[in-house]
């Protein structure tokens, strides 16, 4: 069997590791022109006046149609595109850059929410309130909650705003060719950036276009959205006739590539004596950075989101939540790993601790109180859906590790050292939309998949070799696997929302089987027999009047006029749920406060698990990068809205030396309706592992943390 085998990524690695897989910055066309852009140093200002350098190829919003994100008369963030020039080589268009004068009339910053919620000064001038987007959750009795309340527990708190950072920044070429466009790009939705071109570029008669994704160096949720920069080059690469490439700086990177999470949810919570959450009200606040109405709609969906998914895998049945989505002149807030499920996480599991804190129950203890028990195709009170959980079979599973942790976290304590154990259930839903795939037999008995999706670092093209080779009884290394590239396909959709492996692998499954019930026909007909008498093994048809090979059996389809491939869509209705329990040890150096995650326990139920390396992997990783947020990452700006960690020496992500050990186990107690039964696990990691790193510090240090990062000057206050 393939499926469930720790598969090596044999089709992503063997080029990226010898060096030679392609990334954007690789490609490069004889007669290139290199784009730089001008970006706004203000976080807010009119654009009185752009003078570009004598004969230069340089453009304005003037001088470009109309094209999103491109600042006219008002700049709204710092790093926000104002204008571009062209030159024949890299250092000479930076130069360029730097002669281009722009004259702007400062206008007053709105930079924190609180400043966004006097509402005097305006995010952008024609706002008649930066309050831009409201919504409200209501379900349930929250009065009578509150009047049977045996405590209440009040706070703020904050997800803080943190930076994508991707290992490679956004970068795109475009080549014009005369009749088509095509355009290589790090993005994460080749089918989007395709659609978004050609309404564009259709109105200059451009009505060609394809969009390849090479190689990418993450994304993380930060390259789903068309970005200007894709758009404008493109356009350029039209109008000049040139081969145009661009490719962000790390700080431009940070200013104008989407940031994530900003949400804080002030809150008064209702438990009584034993732990058990009766009610929540509050009011959620997202800040949504720079007013561009485009992305605010998706961005707030996020909050709301959030907000819905308030529940938990609890049974809270009153919550009374206001959502405000906000303005300011940040970078605007975008998709980031988890995209409103970490934020909804962390404030539901934040608000069980301050409630087992405030009352005196143990975390695990609290969690088993209000714990659904299990669930079958359910739909949340407040609107969600849970296809499938055993919640309680989990937690007991989980249950003997985490009184392991409190025995060493009690050692480490004996020892004088400060030493904390924490736990976080995360509630996450995943794998949405439709997908689509085409498997074909080659001539030469290989089976050749191609996928819709747009996988950047996860190794889905390793995962669905492993279904189509599973349907086929062949080894993995007989398989090939194509993606990114809006030639392969008519349509796909984008890796993002743990989607790939359950709605792209299901599309693979099915076609594969598909094809293979197309071959049988093929063999019956040439071998006379009906198709059901033939029995198919190790990539061979049988039949006692004689075997065809795989390979046999493309050819003779072809010489029949039978083309041996098939596609497939699947659509998935609505979405899997998958959970996981996470638990840390850590220890609090008393000199310096630094946090040292000690042990890092996970147990996921993503149902079926394809490849339990690549999945392990992601835990790895994602799970780093939760606690980074926990730990580390802080977007510090100004008064006057200027981005201060604008590069890697003042952002902080962890590197090798924070990396944590993490132990991944795989519940598999619950499946989804998806023809893998499987659930997606991409962002899990990430949702999980933010409260659970807070919970531990709380527990070490004794005090209620309520902002992220959680820095030493902080935790030793
Ligand atoms: N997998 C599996 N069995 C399952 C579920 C997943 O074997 N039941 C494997 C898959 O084969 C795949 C990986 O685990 O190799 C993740 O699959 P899935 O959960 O379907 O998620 P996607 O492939 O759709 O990846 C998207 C997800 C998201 S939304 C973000 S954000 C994120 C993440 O992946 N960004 C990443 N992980 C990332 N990892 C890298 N290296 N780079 C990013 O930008
Ligand atoms: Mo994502």
């Amino acid at each position: 069997r393939e499926i469930g085998r720790p598969v090596k990524r044999i089709i992503e690695d063997p080029s990226l590791i010898t060096g030679k897989g392609r990334f954007v910055y690789d490609i490069d066309f004889k007669g290139t022109l290199y784009a730089v852009f001008i970006r706004s140093q203000y976080s807010h200002a009119k654009i009185k006046s752009i003078r570009c350098p004598e004969g230069a190829l340089c453009y304005t919003a003037k001088d470009l149609p109309e094209l999103i994100g491109l600042a006219k008369e008002e700049a709204i963030y710092q790093g926000q595109p104002l204008a571009v020039v062209l030159a024949e080589d890299e250092y000479k268009a930076r130069d360029l850059a730097e002669q281009v004068e722009v004259e702007y009339e400062p206008l007053p910053s709105v930079i924190n929410v609180e400043e966004a919620l006097k509402d005097v000064k305006k995010a952008k001038s024609d706002l008649s309130s930066n309050i831009v987007l409201q919504d409200n959750v209501e379900i349930g009795d929250v009065n009578s909650a509150f009047k049977k309340a045996y405590k209440v527990v009040e706070a703020e708190i904050i997800n803080q705003r943190v930076i994508p950072s991707a290992m490679e920044p956004r970068g795109a070429v475009a080549y014009f060719d005369g009749r088509r466009l095509t355009v290589w790009s790090s993005t994460q939705n080749v089918f989007g950036l395709k659609d978004t071109l050609l309404q564009f570029l259709s109105k200059y008669g451009v009505n060609d276009v394809r969009v390849v994704q090479p190689f990418v160096g993450g994304a993380f949720g930060s390259k789903i959205y068309i970005y200007p920069e894709e758009v404008i080059i493109s356009y350029l690469a039209v109008l000049t006739g040139k081969p145009i490439k661009w490719f962000n700086t790390r700080t431009e990177e940070f200013m104008s590539t989407n940031h994530g999470r900003d949400m804080r949810l002030k809150f008064k919570a209702a438990f009584d004596k034993e732990g058990k959450l009766l009610g929540i009200e509050g009011t959620l606040i997202m800040d949504l950075g720079a007013p561009i109405m485009e992305i605010y709609e998706d961005s707030f969906g996020m909050a709301t989101t959030a907000a819905r998914l308030l529940v938990g895998r609890y049974k809270v049945n009153a919550i009374k939540v206001k959502v405000l989505g906000i303005a300011t002149n940040k970078t605007f807030i975008g998709p980031y790993r988890g995209a409103g499920r970490p934020e909804a996480t962390y404030f539901i599991e934040r608000i069980l601790n301050l409630g087992a804190r405030a009352l005196g129950v143990d975390q695990f203890e609290i969690r088993e109180v209000n714990i659904i028990d299990e669930v079958s195709h359910y739909n949340t009170p407040t609107g969600m859906y849970y296809d499938s959980g055993k919640y309680r079979e989990a937690l007991k599973i989980a249950k003997p590790s985490y009184h392991e942790l409190l025995r060493k976290r009690d050692e480490l304590r004996a020892k004088g050292k400060l030493a904390g154990v924490g736990v976080a259930i995360v509630s996450e839903i995943a794998s949405f939309g439709t997908g689509t795939a085409r498997v074909q037999l080659t001539p030469n008995g290989r089976i050749q998949v191609v996928s819709g999706f747009t996988p950047h670092g996860q190794g889905d093209a390793t995962a669905f070799a492993q279904i189509a080779a599973e349907v086929f009884d062949v080894d993995v290394g007989k398989v090939d696997v194509l993606w990114g590239d809006t030639d392969l396909i008519s349509h796909g959709g984008l890796t993002g929302g743990s989607t790939t492996l359950t709605v792209g692998g299901s599309a693979v499954y099915e076609a594969s089987i598909r094809l293979k019930e197309k071959l049988l026909r093929v063999v019956g007909e040439k071998l006379g027999v009906r198709p059901e008498e033939i029995e198919y093994k190790n990539g061979k048809f049988y039949h006692k009047k004689g075997e065809m090979s795989l390979a046999d059996t493309a050819r003779e389809a072809l010489r029949m006029g039978v083309y041996p491939e098939e596609q497939y869509s699947y659509t998935i209705r609505p979405y899997t749920s998958p959970y996981g329990i996470h638990m840390a040890l850590v220890e609090v150096d008393r000199e310096t406060g630094f946090v040292k995650v000690l042990e890092y326990k996970a147990f996921d139920d993503v149902g079926v698990v394809v490849n339990p390396l690549l999945a392990e992997g992601q835990v790895h990783g994602g799970a780093l990068q939760g606690i980074s947020q926990a730990l580390y990452e802080e977007t510090v700006y100004s008064p006057e809205g200027s981005l201060i960690t604008s590069n890697f020496s003042d952002y902080v992500i962890p590197t090798a030396m924070e990396a944590v050990k993490v132990e991944w186990k795989s519940l598999a107690l619950a499946k989804s309706d998806t023809p893998l039964g499987s659930k997606g696990i991409g962002e899990l990691p990430t949702i999980a592992s933010t409260p659970t790193i807070l919970h531990a510090v709380e527990d070490a240090i004794g005090k209620n943390i309520y902002t992220m990062p959680t820095k030493p000057e902080l935790i030793l206050k």
